[in-house]
């Protein structure tokens, strides 16, 4: 039983919890399922956690570049405000969660392991659940986790001295939220990456979803042609130089953050140890501002490195295990595809989005006051720019992710002022958690355990509708793309 319980525990810690690990066991699996070489089992396992690494450590320099740079903000104008970013949002649950519920989650570990059965079991009856995605990002998970944990005990009390039912109500939810919501944006990714076999499974899933069909509703060109893209700007003369992504991005957040960073004022970077007297601090905020390019170029060396590995591997796993699933993974993974820029385009529109809630939260004099933290701004709005962009276009890259920033910092507002999360300093903050989860919390609060129902019922309905659609095409599109796409252009052709 120990021995057992060792492993249990081992998987979740060092594999569960570690994306680069987990998409390292998938790739280990998935090789020997198809019953590949050792050498190139292993040669494959390593790319796809190297990868995943290099990845990781492009996203940890974005984040933590940028993020002291918005926080700043906070202490320049002596702002009590809540951060909404993962972390900071995570803090905020340790830091308040024994004052108000006199107990603290520690059940993060367990909860993954059944979230993770349950996730297996919807995919494995799919041809019931119609649910096509395994989660791989258990950072996030657990981030997720301890959010919920606060949502849920403020909505249901009664669950506080119930630890099993507590588990359960929560087992339940996240395992529908998680497998639901990856489902959502298996269409959106294969058709971004033309049938590179992933979906996100990440915190802005239903942001994904929507901007896709609001860029397919209000800005895809009726005639069905293709929309014109961040990618197809022609730009004469000086202008084209942004048509070369390092450059742009360069510019770009130069442009940006230059004026950020010098409204926060060099003493507040000296005094953070960030830049030191001395330095001169123009040119610090340009090489801070560099970077940005620097890490976006490291994080999709990583995505080259890991994709075809782990998509290529999971084909073992889909044909012996879990048949027509793909792997649900980071959102910075559909960084590598579609065009370069509309990242940074999405990131600045939703920035700008953000901004301008803020101010506006201020002018209101709203009890509760948001800073935009680096990682719901960029990753967000950036993955939902990129998407915008695929099937919308450029404006659509700009106007979706800008009214995506406003939301996210509405909501948040909202949702962390209400169950006093702001007041510890922090909300999670990305776009899911500023929108359905504060809908699931009011339902649940109201209307108790039948709401518990309602969140469950809704979510699990949502793969049988986008099934119904499509019947023949629904299962094909992650299968096999190439038909998916002949079957479309029938579609189209009888249409
Ligand atoms: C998150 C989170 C991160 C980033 C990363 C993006 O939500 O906690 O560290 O996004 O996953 O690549």
């Amino acid at each position: 039983m120990n021995i057992l319980f060792g492993i249990w525990s081992f998987f979740a810690t060092y594999i569960l919890q570690k994306a680069p690990y987990m998409v390292g066991f998938l790739t280990l699996l998935g090789y020997c399922l198809m019953g590949k070489k050792w050498y190139d089992t292993l040669a494959g396992t390593l790319k796809a956690i190297i990868g995943m690494l290099i990845l990781n450590a492009g996203s940890g320099g974005l984040t933590s570049n940028f993020r002291p740079i918005l926080a700043g903000l906070k202490d320049r104008f002596n702002l009590t405000a809540a951060v909404i970013d993962p972390y900071y949002g995570q803090n905020a649950v340790t830091a308040g969660v024994e004052e108000v519920f006199g107990k603290a989650f520690s059940g993060a570990m367990q909860l993954l392991l059944i979230a993770f059965i349950v996730n297996i079991l919807l995919v494995r009856f799919n041809k019931i659940t119609k649910c096509r995605t395994l989660f791989t990002t258990g950072h996030v998970q657990v981030q997720q986790a301890a959010t919920a944990y606060w949502l849920i005990l403020f909505a249901l009390p009664q669950l506080h001295n119930n630890g099993i039912a507590l588990m359960a109500v929560m087992a339940v939810i996240l395992g529908a939220y998680w497998a639901v919501g990856s489902n959502l944006t298996v269409k959106p990714m294969q058709e971004l990456s033309e049938g590179a076999g992933f979906a996100i499974a990440h915190q802005q899933m239903f942001g994904i979803r929507l901007g896709y069909w609001a860029a397919g509703k209000f800005f895809a060109p009726k005639d069905g042609s293709e929309p014109k893209k961040v990618g197809d700007l022609e730009m004469p003369g000086f202008f084209s130089i942004f048509n070369e992504n390092m450059v742009c991005t360069a510019i770009l957040m130069t442009a940006f953050f230059g004026v950020i960073m010098a409204l926060i004022g060099k003493p507040f970077f000296v005094e953070s140890g960030a830049t030191t007297e001395t330095e001169n601090f123009v040119f610090y905020c340009f090489n801070t501002s560099l970077q940005f390019a620097v890490y976006l170029a490291i994080l999709q060396l990583g995505v080259r490195t890991f994709v075809t590995e782990l998509t290529a591997s999971f084909q073992g796993i889909a044909d012996k295990l879990l048949p027509s699933s793909v792997p649900g993974v980071d959102c910075a993974v559909c960084f590598g595809f579609g065009d370069a820029n509309a990242v940074t385009f999405g990131f600045l529109a939703g920035l700008v989005g953000q901004l301008i809630a803020i101010l506006v939260l201020i002018l209101v004099g709203s009890p509760t006051l948001i800073i935009c933290g680096f990682v719901p701004v960029f990753f967000d709005n950036a993955t939902i720019g990129l998407v915008a962009n695929e099937k919308g276009g450029l404006k659509a890259c700009l106007i979706i992710p800008f009214l995506s920033g406003l939301i996210q910092v509405f909501g948040a507002a909202l949702i962390s002022g209400w169950v006093g999360l702001a007041q510890y300093g922090g909300y999670l903050g990305m776009f899911d958690w500023d929108t359905v989860w504060p809908i699931f919390t009011v339902l649940m609060k109201y209307l108790g355990y039948i709401g518990v129902a309602i969140v469950v019922v809704v979510l699990l309905a949502l793969p049988q509708i986008e099934y119904r659609q499509d019947p023949e095409g629904y299962f094909l599109i992650t299968e096999d793309y190439d038909a998916y796409v002949e079957h479309i252009e029938k579609k189209k052709a009888k249409a």
